[in-house]
């Protein structure tokens, strides 16, 4: 990394409009990250950061990862681009078959998208073709959750349930449930908390408000990431899964972030065993080499779809010019093969609780109102100063991005993804530096 490329000062800023952050703030103070390797990025001074965020929870397998460059190195070689429009091309179609070996039990065809918010938009248009297929055009309301975060498309926006993110736009029908968070009952609870499955009965009355003939689809993510990593309470998402079949809602899992190994299982479904019709990915997908993302649809939806319908006639009008792009795809087989042979889809089973005990160190140090952990996901959630509500969260990863660890922060919560090689010193490094970050503060 020593011949990493160093940005000088005189780097022109102000022509880069950047998404999601506080420009002027930014640009008034630049983090800027240069090159990256294994566990680290480098910084424009030089600096090593460790990267307990995975990017931004999608580098899961570390950074740079030669056989995935050399894949896509390959495959551009061969033939960069084709389209899949009434065309096809052998490694979109090999790409999807690997993935369908490691799907939940049914969910074994798949679309490609270019990221999350292009799977969120996507799976709510297939729950809706789905219905329409069978005669039930009429669902199509969506149900969300508070705090929920499902991209920027006006599909997952209107899903989601993040104020900032929506107040501004105009939005499709939806209706939300409550979020899962309780701190009067469940603060530093280790893992899935014990209080708050009777929230998913929210469901039950918001079906009753709308009539269940008229909701398409409830989508969630199985442990909610931008809000902070909030795990879902024990027997919660049973409960939806058992709820939406009784009305013939479908369930929607958003798995962007906890897809690709996050919680020790290819996918949340799986480590959960609860298994919704149809699953939103990306990130994970190609170790955020390429963009990319995949919707997984049980065979049941997807034979409803696709089998009616005229012969010769096209049966979903969706789709994108870089939908199973070939570099993409080349991407994704390299980093699917990488995960196989070194393990990393159980990695996060086995460092868990490595994970929760040095995290929960971090209860009775400054600041700190709850810590809260699944898999190799994990947030520690600060008071906020009184009249500056985020303040403290965003000094706090200044702080530790300085002393070189990097964290995200939302709102006051620091959350934290680390890639699944993480090593117990590492965690171990994550935690010393937060702690002396939080010290530090006011
Ligand atoms: N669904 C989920 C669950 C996500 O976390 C998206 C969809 C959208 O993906 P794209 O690829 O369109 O960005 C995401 C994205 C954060 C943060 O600070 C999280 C995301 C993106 C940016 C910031 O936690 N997740």
């Amino acid at each position: 990394m020593d011949d990493a490329p160093r940005l000088e000062n005189r780097t022109e800023l102000s022509a880069y409009w950047m998404p999601f952050t506080a420009n002027r703030q930014f640009k008034a103070a630049p983090r800027m990250l240069v090159s990256a390797s294994g566990m680290y990025y480098r910084a424009d001074d030089g600096r090593e950061v460790l990267d307990a965020t995975s990017g931004l929870w999608c580098v899961n397998l570390g950074h740079g990862r030669p056989e995935i460059a050399a894949a896509v190195q390959r495959q551009l070689m061969t033939m960069d681009y084709a389209p899949s429009f009434q065309m096809g091309h052998p490694i979109a179609f090999d790409h999807a078959a690997e993935l369908a070996k490691i799907a939940p039990k049914g969910l074994d065809r798949i679309f490609f998208t270019n990221s999350g918010s292009e799977s969120a938009d996507t799976a709510i248009k297939i729950a809706m073709a789905y219905h329409r297929a069978r005669g039930q055009g009429q669902r199509t309301k969506l149900i969300g959750r508070e705090k929920g975060y499902h991209g920027v498309g006006f599909g997952g926006m209107s899903v989601g349930g993040l104020v900032n993110n929506r107040r501004a736009f105009v939005l499709l029908p939806a209706d939300h449930l409550r979020h899962t968070q309780d701190l009067t009952k469940n603060a530093f609870a280790r893992g899935l908390p014990a209080h708050g499955a009777e929230r998913a009965d929210d469901l039950e009355q918001l079906i009753a408000l709308h009539g269940a003939d008229t909701i398409a689809a409830v989508m969630i993510e199985p442990v909610a990431g931008s809000a902070g990593v909030l795990p879902p309470p024990t027997g919660y998402l049973e409960r939806l899964r058992a709820i939406c079949d009784a009305h013939g809602v479908l369930l929607i899992f958003d798995e962007v972030i906890t897809g690709f190994g996050r919680l020790g299982a290819p996918f949340a479904a799986q480590h959960f065993g609860v298994i919704p019709d149809i699953m939103t990915t990306a990130k994970g997908l190609t170790n955020g080499a390429l963009p990319m993302g995949a919707v997984f649809a049980s065979r049941n939806i997807h034979d409803a779809v696709v089998g009616g319908g005229a012969e010769g006639a096209i049966e979903f009008f969706h789709g994108y010019t870089y939908s199973g792009h070939p570099a993409a795809c080349a991407a994704g087989l390299a980093a699917l093969e990488i995960y196989q042979r070194e393990g990393l889809f159980t990695r996060a089973g086995e460092m868990a609780q490595a994970w929760e005990d040095a995290l929960h160190g971090l209860k009775g140090a400054p600041h700190v109102i709850d810590v809260r952990n699944v898999g190799l996901m994990g947030a520690v959630e600060l008071a906020p100063r009184p009249g500056a509500p985020g303040k403290r969260g965003y000094e706090a990863m200044v702080r530790a991005f300085e002393a070189g660890v990097m964290v995200r922060v939302t709102g006051d919560t620091l959350a934290m993804s680390p890639p699944l090689i993480v090593t117990a010193d590492q965690i171990g490094r994550i935690v010393e530096v937060l702690a002396g970050a939080l010290s530090a503060l006011d």
